[in-house]
């Protein structure tokens, strides 16, 4: 082969390399140590001197001819696999991004916040105890003693060895009274239980219970506590009124209504038409209560008042049926965030 063969040849391999890597293998068989172009320029010497420099100057020029069709075809590729990259590897900035699911506190537990920071605000302290009690804290010392009738106002979840669900957050006042001096001033928040289940009731409710105990506290006092913690739960001048009541551990009772405040008094389903929801119980604590758990008596009188927080999520949210909360749908508690 002579050398305007050889150099046809390398310029079609060149064109027909596909890629950097193919160039680099046609490069070599060309013009590296035994490329062909190299040997065809040391076998020069063999010719007679006369024909060395025509000779020399066409292998060069073959040769330069290689080298720059190399260099443009690496440039092709280059711009190619560029080209490629850019259209492929697009990436679209005005899609949406992924999102994440921040969560959210679940209303009971929003609302639990909420009526503690009231009462943190007015001076109370916040106390909690133990959900398994014993009879004594959950019943005897509220004034209800063992055959008492009326245990049967609370359906109890009954344990080994005289325990019990405690059935209100009253035994954490118990045990505060028993251990601290008056002027006591407390909310108990905390899950209790009773064996009901339906619209209104489930076996796990969470209640708040405030006690005060104090000398000269008057049931002027309860009601000014009471209905000042109501409108600011609602954030709203509702409307709100007490009824005469009975619980075994306060002399007098009262039971306490407020407006609804999704019909405003008018009558809706949240009120189921009345115009007026039962908001909590509430009432003078019993002499015998206080004398039990070693407060003087004589010095001293006390008011206290309980309520289910997740009734009062109910009404404050428009929710009408308890159960709810406790489902752990995230499409119902994803509306409380
Ligand atoms: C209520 C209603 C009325 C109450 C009484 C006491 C205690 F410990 F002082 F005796 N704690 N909570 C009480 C009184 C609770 O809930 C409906």
């Amino acid at each position: 082969m002579d050398v305007d063969d050889i150099r046809a040849e390398a310029l079609s391999a060149v064109s027909a390399s596909d890629s950097p890597e193919r160039l680099d293998e046609v490069r070599v068989e060309y013009l590296g140590k035994k490329g062909k172009l190299t040997l065809l320029a040391r076998s020069l010497r063999f010719l007679d001197p006369s024909e060395r420099p025509a000779a020399g100057a066409r292998n060069n020029a073959a040769k330069d001819a290689v080298v720059q069709a190399i260099e443009a075809r690496r440039a092709a590729l280059t711009a190619e696999q560029l080209a490629r990259t850019l259209s492929e590897d697009v990436v679209d900035v005005t899609l949406p991004g992924r999102r994440q699911n921040p969560g959210s506190l679940h209303p009971i537990t929003q609302t639990m916040r909420r009526i503690e920071d009231i009462f943190l605000g007015a001076g109370y302290g916040v106390v909690t105890g133990p959900e398994i009690e014993d009879d004594y804290h959950n019943f005897e010392a509220l004034n209800l003693p063992p055959h008492h009738p009326a245990r049967t106002m609370w359906d109890t979840f009954y344990l080994e060895g005289g325990h019990v669900l405690r059935t209100h957050t009253s035994p954490v006042q118990v045990r505060v009274m028993e251990k601290t001096r008056p002027p006591i001033r407390i909310i108990c928040p905390g899950r209790v239980f009773r064996r009901e289940s339906d619209l209104t009731h489930t076996p796990m409710f969470h209640q708040v219970e405030g006690l005060v105990v104090d000398e000269g506290i008057s049931f002027a006092d309860l009601k000014g506590t009471v209905v000042g913690f109501v409108r600011r739960f609602y954030d709203k001048e509702v409307g709100v009124r007490f009824r005469p009541s009975y619980f075994p551990f306060t002399e007098p009772s009262a039971e306490v209504d407020a407006q609804c405040v999704h019909c405003e008094g008018s009558g809706c389903r949240v009120c189921s038409g009345t115009g007026w929801v039962e908001v909590m119980g509430c009432g003078m604590v019993h002499p015998n209560v206080l004398r039990m758990s070693g407060i003087d008596a004589e010095r001293n009188t006390g008011f206290a008042f309980g309520f289910g927080a997740d009734r009062l999520a109910a009404f404050y949210f428009g929710v009408d049926d308890l159960r709810l909360f406790f489902d752990n749908d995230v499409r119902f508690l994803s509306q409380f965030s």
